[in-house]
């Protein structure tokens, strides 16, 4: 038996949808634990994408059971119509599909709080998804948050939805917007909760069932950790807990029972959203990795911010996870490049330094230093195996290993499953 966490270990979109989608075959169950439907995660077989934004990235495994749990903020509207696309595949989440009774729903009005706070921000935003996240976590927090329990009980529902709506209402005056409406609201939600009631259940009892029983878990992080609430780029973050640590809230795994972190980061880098990203490349280079990579925001298509892989941060980010295995994505990417160089330290005023400052304005000031390495040029995906790989790709990667002190277990040079080579 073994409990792994998943996690992203630079600004998201990393290729965790792939992987987790891979080691799904040996999993008995894969649970998300934080963020909502502001993930995207890509999957690519049988000649068809499949981008999944709030069920576990396991569901095409049919002996798989996905779980939803407690930490994840779950709009049901948007859950509906994902689980329908699934099923359209021929794939039954009958009795596979957990969803947890305490976690939270993410309401119409958290959407339009997003969208207004946003607007109000100016040149400041954070480039939020505009799905309802930050709101949403907000109630939570405050301790009037909507559970999908609540869903299900349809007085208390009315009692929440209206009490939170006067306020809300009150918000959006104030930013000039019109009032949302209860009613269709609250029918809406009730509807939503009655087509989700087989799934809903105690998932934390489910989850501790199967520890209990041996079975294989994996835990499946959305965005990355530099994204985290408390641990990343603040206030250019998301807000919740991408970090391994969060996989024990979100889903009531306790820290003892976790064996291994495996955190998946690109050959380079890419950022969607503001907020600093201190390897990014505004020119040609950065331009091409963005063409070579397709590199666009799979839920909002919006495209995202390229750069050289950046290993203080990187290093940082095996610190807070505490990760004991690395997996490169996206080698391929990097294939035509005559040069190729990853950042291993930052000047700061003149001084260098292996640290990652978490002081915005520190950070707004890094110029990075970086090594570089010869290009390959030469094509990575059909190899099939690590000694298959060119001898300077070797190097690339190796370096990464050293400067992390982690080793890299699974190198992915494209976006198939068998576009995969898994260290032996
Ligand atoms: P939010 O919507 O409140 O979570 O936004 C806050 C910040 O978190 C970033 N964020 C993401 N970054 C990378 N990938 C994400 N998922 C989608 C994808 C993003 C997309 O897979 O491509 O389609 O644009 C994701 N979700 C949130 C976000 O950009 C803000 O910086
Ligand atoms: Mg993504």
């Amino acid at each position: 038996m073994s409990v792994r966490v998943v996690i992203g270990a630079q600004w998201g979109d990393e290729g965790k949808g792939k992987i987790v989608d891979l080691l799904s075959d040996q999993a008995d169950y894969v649970a998300r634990y934080q963020g909502g439907a502001n993930a995207g995660h890509t999957l690519n077989f049988d000649g068809q994408t499949h981008i999944l934004h709030l069920i576990p990235s396991g569901i095409f495994h049919h002996n798989t059971c996905c779980v939803i749990s407690n930490g994840v903020v779950i709009d049901p509207l948007t859950l509906l119509e994902e689980i329908e696309l699934v099923e359209k595949t021929e794939t039954s989440v009958e009795g596979r599909l957990l969803i947890s009774e305490t976690a939270h729903v993410i309401m119409p009005y958290h959407k339009s709080l997003d969208k207004v706070g946003e607007s109000a921000l100016g040149q400041q935003k954070i480039g939020t998804t505009g799905r309802g996240i930050g709101p949403a976590y907000m109630h939570k927090i405050a301790r009037v948050g909507i559970r999908i329990m609540d869903l299900l009980d349809p007085d208390f529902l009315r009692q929440k939805m209206e009490a939170n709506l006067t306020e809300v209402n009150a918000r959006l005056a104030a930013y000039n917007s019109p009032p949302l409406e209860l009613d269709p609201m609250y029918n809406q939600m009730l509807d939503a909760g009655e087509k989700l009631r087989p799934y809903i259940c105690n998932t934390t009892e489910r989850i501790h069932e199967a520890l209990a029983a041996g079975r294989d878990i994996l835990l499946e992080g959305a965005q990355g950790a530099l994204l985290d609430i408390d641990h990343g780029t603040y206030p250019y973050v998301t807000s919740s807990s991408p970090v391994s640590g969060g996989a024990c809230i979100g889903t009531g795994i306790p820290p003892t029972a976790i064996d291994n972190v495996m955190g998946i980061a690109k050959a380079y880098c890419t950022r969607v959203g503001n907020g600093p990203f201190p390897t990014e490349l505004k020119d040609k280079i950065g331009d091409a990795i963005r063409e070579a990579g397709h590199e666009f925001g799979s839920t909002t298509g919006r495209p995202r911010r390229c750069g050289w892989i950046d290993l203080v941060a990187l290093k940082y980010a095996v610190k807070i996870n505490g990760m004991n295995e690395l997996v490169i994505t996206k080698l391929d990417v990097l294939d035509k490049f005559d040069i190729v160089k990853a950042c291993t330290s930052y000047r700061i005023d003149g001084s260098e330094t292996t640290r990652f400052p978490l002081r915005l304005k520190e950070i707004d000031k890094v110029e990075p230093v970086y090594t570089e390495f010869n290009g390959w040029k030469e094509s990575t995906r059909e190899a099939t195996s690590y000694d298959e790989l060119p001898q300077t790709t070797r190097t690339y990667l190796e370096a990464i290993s050293d400067y992390l002190e982690v080793p890299v277990v699974i190198v992915s040079t494209g976006p198939g499953r068998n576009e995969t080579i898994v260290a032996g």
